[in-house]
């Protein structure tokens, strides 16, 4: 009996590793911080111990790392799982997601189809929190798609991989966390990403257009090992998903908040800040809904799920 009673306090002792691909002082770095502080400072109290920057695993190999047990917990981007789990990519489907409220609506739709994918994987969804908008950044003004034919596009999934190659541009995988960098080398001339991500990587030197396209709305995602999840007694349970909700909220406000205070700081630095051009905004909705097909081919009845909700209800 003494034994018995002494458990929950000897497992509320659980230290968690979380692993993720991006940085600390990033606006999802922060969100994870407080996660954690609220996860440990609930009953059951367990330890998060973060370990941003890929340093633990490189985000592709963070999803199967805890899959396979070697870490409790992580963080990716959602549609960098779309090889084992092709409904993960709902959100980087572009030009489907225009605004927070649309990307909002999405992630409800989307969710019950991704946490049974997660589940059957043997994962366990506990949030996720949209990147702001991607954006368009170029060396040189551009007018429509064909002049970025032939350039280095930055790409970071094979979402934005077949983006580059539909736009006739060569796709250079290069990670968050060295596109300064990579631009630098100038081993890239372009890339979509998000006003946020040009700020964390000042790119301002190499760069000198940003083309507010709004192409999607790409989320992290944040999970846990369903077995590790299950190990945990009740309390710390709930404490988990408490923390989770809260981050969950907490996050998409200061995604929104950071759109608009890193476009100001692009701009501040010297960036052409631009609406999409009428002929660009023509040529990527064309590409748009090829991608769009193509995405509904490859994931099948799942993309219905999903879709017709989004296209259909509020
Ligand atoms: N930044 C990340 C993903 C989406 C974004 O805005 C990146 O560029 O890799």
């Amino acid at each position: 009996m003494a034994c018995a009673s002494l458990l929950p306090a000897a497992r509320a002792q659980t230290v968690w590793k979380l692993a993720t691909g991006y940085r600390a002082e990033s606006f999802h770095g922060e969100n994870l911080q407080q996660f954690a502080a609220d996860a440990a400072a609930g009953p059951g109290g367990l330890r998060i111990e973060l370990h941003p920057n890929n340093s633990l695993f490189k985000l592709n190999e963070i999803a199967p790392a805890v899959r396979a047990g070697k870490l409790e917990a992580g963080e990716t981007i959602m549609a960098s799982l779309v090889k084992d789990m092709p409904v993960a990519g709902a959100d980087a489907v572009p030009f489907i997601v225009r605004s927070y409220a649309d990307a909002r609506r999405m992630w409800r739709h989307q969710r019950p189809v991704i946490e049974a994918k997660f589940a059957a994987a043997g994962l366990k969804v506990l949030y996720a929190v949209a990147w702001p908008p991607q954006g368009l950044y170029t060396q040189k003004p551009i007018a429509r798609a064909a002049d970025l034919r032939g350039g280095r596009m930055r790409t970071y999934n094979r979402t934005t991989e077949r983006i580059a190659e539909l736009m006739g541009a060569s796709a250079v995988d290069v990670p968050m966390v060295e596109v300064g960098k990579a631009l630098a080398d100038g081993r890239i001339d372009s890339m979509i990403t998000s006003a946020v991500t040009g700020v964390e990587n000042r790119v301002w030197d190499h760069v000198r257009h940003y083309y507010e396209i709004n192409a999607w709305f790409p989320k992290n995602i944040v999970f846990a090992g369903e077995t590790a999840f299950k190990a945990l007694p009740a309390p710390a349970q709930r404490s988990l998903m408490n923390a989770a909700e809260a981050a969950e909220a907490r996050g998409w406000a200061a995604s929104e908040r950071a759109a608009v205070t890193s476009v100001d700081e692009l701009r501040r630095r010297g960036l052409k800040v631009e609406p999409i051009p009428p002929d660009l905004l023509t040529d990527v909705k064309r590409l748009g809904e090829r991608f769009s097909l193509e995405w509904v081919r490859e994931v099948g009845a799942d993309a219905n799920y999903i879709f017709v909700p989004y296209f259909t209800q509020q």
